[in-house]
């Protein structure tokens, strides 16, 4: 299986809010080297660097006005005197949800973001960038006939709605490779996702559109990150209605309950006939992880990726969570092998 890489990424590196204080993000540049590290080792195939695509292929996610403000939000907030990551401190909550976009970076900050956990530094918007390139990349060799390939974005993707930044996420990977598949002709693409935490910004994406089905596994909203989505009762809306997939599982989930949710949602992905898979793949869901609370282990990703091969659908996996970097590289490329023995 080819891997589409950028060395890009490296220019995204900085802090978030945890537990009340600022520290260096759980989200860092070793993840990616780790698991390229891993492609080569294991012999997945070739590696690949983007191609640079146009900025047309990011706003068909996301608006226009929200692409603009992280292409512009480092040298506005520099413009300000300061050094250190850009995080917002404010934020438009519900009765304060229809105000305008504000006319100042602190204010615009908390306008585009659902969290402290997504610094603006000086390379982000180029590591940003480059990542969605690697996952359009990724998708054109698919298009072209490839039965699997694997994107290794960094920074992750499936936080990011079509309007905010969040949980490490910037611009959406998964979501802008589906509507490059829907741009070359296709008229139906399922996403699943099966990272730790719930799709969210994918979901916001899609969530009114019946070209993309979106299925999401993850930790129960009530008790995990993002807290404010993922809940099963939440099916799509109008002419997405029933395009949309959650399963919340309960902090401690393993596999034999995991596969499961796993197999209902890639019965429901094939029985809606899709053209192309993208798989937002998250390997948090590791017994090991620091900040989220599955216990697959890393032979359960092996069987992961058979059980995705099983839909025998084109695959595009795009890179997203994942943070005990010891074993990211080991799972994520178990997936891909596993995907690989049963294609
Ligand atoms: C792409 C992705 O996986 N984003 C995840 C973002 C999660 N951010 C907040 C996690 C908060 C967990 N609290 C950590 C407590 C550790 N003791
Ligand atoms: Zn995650």
């Amino acid at each position: 299986m080819l891997t589409v890489f950028s060395s890009s990424h490296r220019l995204h590196h900085g802090s978030e809010l945890k537990d009340g204080a600022l520290t260096p993000s759980f989200e860092k540049p070793q993840r990616a080297e780790t698991v390229l590290a891993r492609v080569r080792a294991s012999g997945l195939g070739e590696v690949i660097a983007e191609q640079r695509h146009d900025r047309a292929c990011y706003v068909a996610a996301h608006s226009e006005r929200y692409v603009s403000f992280l292409e512009n939000a480092w040298s506005e907030w520099a413009a300000t005197g300061k050094s250190h990551d850009a995080l917002p401190l404010v934020w438009p909550v519900r009765d304060l949800a229809s105000a305008p976009e504000p006319g100042f970076i602190d204010g615009k900050l908390g306008f585009y973001a659902m969290d402290a956990g997504s610094p603006i530094t000086a390379g982000t918007w180029e590591a940003v960038r480059a990542s969605a390139d690697v996952a359009l990349t990724g998708m054109d060799q698919v298009i072209a006939g490839a039965p699997g390939a694997f994107a290794l974005c960094r920074p992750p993707g499936h936080h990011a709605a079509r309007e905010y930044m969040g949980g490490y996420c910037y611009l959406n990977n998964a979501a802008i490779a589906a509507e490059r598949c829907l741009a070359q002709g296709a008229k139906r693409v399922a996403i699943l996702d099966v990272d730790f935490h719930h799709g969210n910004g994918t979901q916001n994406i899609f969530y009114d559109r019946p070209d993309v089905f979106f299925a999401s596994i993850h930790g129960d909203p009530r008790v995990s990150y993002p807290y404010f989505s993922g809940y099963a009762e939440e099916t799509g809306r109008g002419a997405g209605e029933g395009c949309n997939a959650n399963y919340p599982l309960p902090r401690g989930t393993t596999w034999s309950h995991y596969q499961q949710a796993l197999d209902h949602a890639l019965q429901r992905i094939v029985a809606w006939r899709p053209e192309f898979l993208v798989i937002s793949l998250g390997v948090d869901t590791f017994e090991h992880d620091p900040i989220s609370h599955f216990l697959l282990t890393s032979e359960n990703f092996l069987r992961l990726g058979q059980c995705i091969a099983s839909s025998g659908l084109p695959t595009l996996f795009v890179m997203e969570g994942g943070y005990m970097v010891d074993e990211i590289g080991i799972n994520a490329v178990n997936v891909l092998q596993g995907f690989e023995a049963s294609a």
